[in-house]
């Protein structure tokens, strides 16, 4: 028998999110590289992307938290395209004008897309780990997937000084094994 399928779930390499964007995660191109190499490690590749309407209920105009980014059709809403070109499935999170998803598997059936391929085990990295990375990975391990992020792989906002590390120790108790490197 052959090993169940592996799937990278690269987490919304977006342009908004790479630096020079509206929400620019710092050093955030460096999540690039270890997740090309991450892919030649799994059988499906899984791009996740935050996709916005106008007036998203997360941007500041809003009430919101966050500049308006990853507007749908806006070149800031597109994915990095060494991300585009090994992704085998995207899918689009935060799509409803009132409501805000972080999580790559809120609303977009994504579970049910790897339990079908067979998969049983998930590799994250992306942007940023703060945000849509730590709600990706902990979605996964609830789950039931295997779930293990790569921390050369991911980036933090860190809006307040150590949200970074404080998330990787969140998602550590939650279960999710913690890799290094690539
Ligand atoms: C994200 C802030 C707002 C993320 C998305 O992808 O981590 N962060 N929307
Ligand atoms: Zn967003």
């Amino acid at each position: 028998m052959n090993r169940p399928p592996i799937a990278l779930l690269a987490v919304d390499v977006q342009r908004d999110f790479l630096p020079g964007g509206s929400l620019a995660v710092s050093d955030g191109d460096a999540v690039v590289a270890p997740l090309r190499a991450l892919s030649d490690q799994v059988s499906l590749v899984v791009a996740t992307r935050d996709f916005h309407p106008l007036h998203h209920c997360s941007f500041l105009e809003r009430g919101g938290p966050w500049p308006p980014h990853c507007i749908i059709g806006t070149p800031g809403a597109t994915i990095h395209p060494d991300i585009d070109a090994m992704a085998d499935l995207i899918v689009s999170k935060g799509t409803d004008p009132e409501v805000d998803a972080y999580s790559g598997f809120d609303g977009t059936g994504l579970a049910g897309i790897l339990r079908s391929a067979g998969v049983e085990r998930v590799v994250v990295g992306g942007l940023a780990t703060d945000y849509c990375v730590r709600a990706t990975a902990l979605a996964a391990r609830r789950e039931g997937f295997e779930t293990e992020v790569v921390l050369a792989a991911v980036r933090a906002v860190d809006v307040h000084a150590g949200d970074g590390d404080r998330s990787v120790e969140q998602m550590h108790r939650a279960g999710v094994a913690i890799r290094e490197s690539v």
